[in-house]
């Protein structure tokens, strides 16, 4: 990529806002704390607001709780938004944010293109790899713990190196923030097995919500929104369960809902026959990438999961 007219736009410019979207991954925390250390460590004035909590698995990400969910008081210039495919999963009004311009950073092949300046690349595997590309293109040495926020990013979005996004180029750069610093051993242990005793409990709950469809191509599991109040557990604590839906042997579809009693959000994993990323699409603001995706239906879970399993059932035929 050439990076000319984002480093101008750098340059030329004093007061950034990073943004991303809602419901925190390690991609987009990655990146945002990435792209905040460059910019502070250049003299800028930078912030990050996200609608969304951070999930307290990422806590241990150096400079991980400046990703404020209160919007800054004082004016920027600049709105840079990383790993999000389009304004509404921003979660928060952009078109009246006051910025000068948008800078839009993303690897999902459904981005919209909304900003003034849009680098998007659908190869890269996370927004922080397109990061990293900028860094090195650029010849930004970035200390250790960048080195770690980056890492975070792009192993969260292979799924922690399991998913067809898990390229030798991908390997290559996780081998070089290993270099500069990253624990991979230490960081995949906070991620993925450092778990509340809530949230362990709010996860049997949702397992033993486990059905099959349509002769097991399909298998769905369930969370309502209520359950979070009877374990104590967070929103964010279901993070990652989607993935074991689509787990089983003969399942080429996995559906994890999450509902309240008016409105059900689908997250659909795919082995990769499907595309889900056009499924998602078929569902007004849907979308994402073919072999993980999301969107949601505007009504209670029966009737959405009906619909959902027709348009899955006329996919598989
Ligand atoms: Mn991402």
């Amino acid at each position: 990529m050439i990076w000319t007219e984002l480093n101008k736009i750098i340059n030329d410019n004093n007061n950034f806002l990073i943004s991303s979207h809602l419901s925190l991954d390690g991609d987009c925390i990655g990146s945002q704390l990435a792209f905040l250390w460059y910019l502070q460590s250049i003299g800028k004035k930078a912030s990050v607001y996200c609608v969304d909590p951070l999930p307290q698995k990422f806590e241990f990400l150096k400079d991980s709780e400046l990703i404020s969910q209160v919007k800054p008081q004082d004016s920027f210039d600049i709105l840079m938004v990383l790993d999000c495919s389009n304004v509404s999963r921003l979660g928060w009004d952009v078109a009246n944010s006051g910025a000068k311009a948008i800078i839009n950073i993303d690897h999902h092949r459904d981005n919209t293109k909304f900003g003034a300046v849009n680098y998007i690349d659908s190869s890269a595997a996370a927004a922080g790899e397109i990061i990293f590309s900028f860094f090195k293109d650029c010849n930004i040495d970035f200390p250790s713990h960048v080195a770690e926020t980056l890492y975070t990013a792009i192993m969260t979005d292979t799924g922690g190196f399991r998913f067809s996004n898990t390229s030798s180029k991908v390997l290559r750069i996780c081998a070089e923030l290993i270099d500069k610093g990253a624990d991979c051993a230490g960081i995949y242990d906070k991620v993925y097995s450092s778990h509340t005793p809530q949230t362990l409990l709010l996860q049997s709950r949702i397992w033993s919500t486990l059905t099959f469809h349509l002769h097991g191509q399909v298998c769905s599991m369930d969370m309502p929104l209520s359950i979070l109040n009877e374990t104590g557990a967070k929103y964010s604590d279901s993070e990652g369960m989607a993935d074991f839906t689509v787990s089983g042997i003969g399942t080429e579809v996995g559906i994890m809902t999450k509902h309240t009693p008016d409105e059900t959000h689908f997250s659909l994993r795919s082995r990769g026959k499907i595309d889900v990323g056009q499924v998602a699409q078929m569902i007004p603001g849907g979308g994402g990438h073919s072999c993980a995706a999301g969107c949601t239906i505007k009504l209670p879970y029966k009737e959405a999961m009906e619909q959902m399993l027709a348009i899955l059932a006329k996919e598989l035929e």
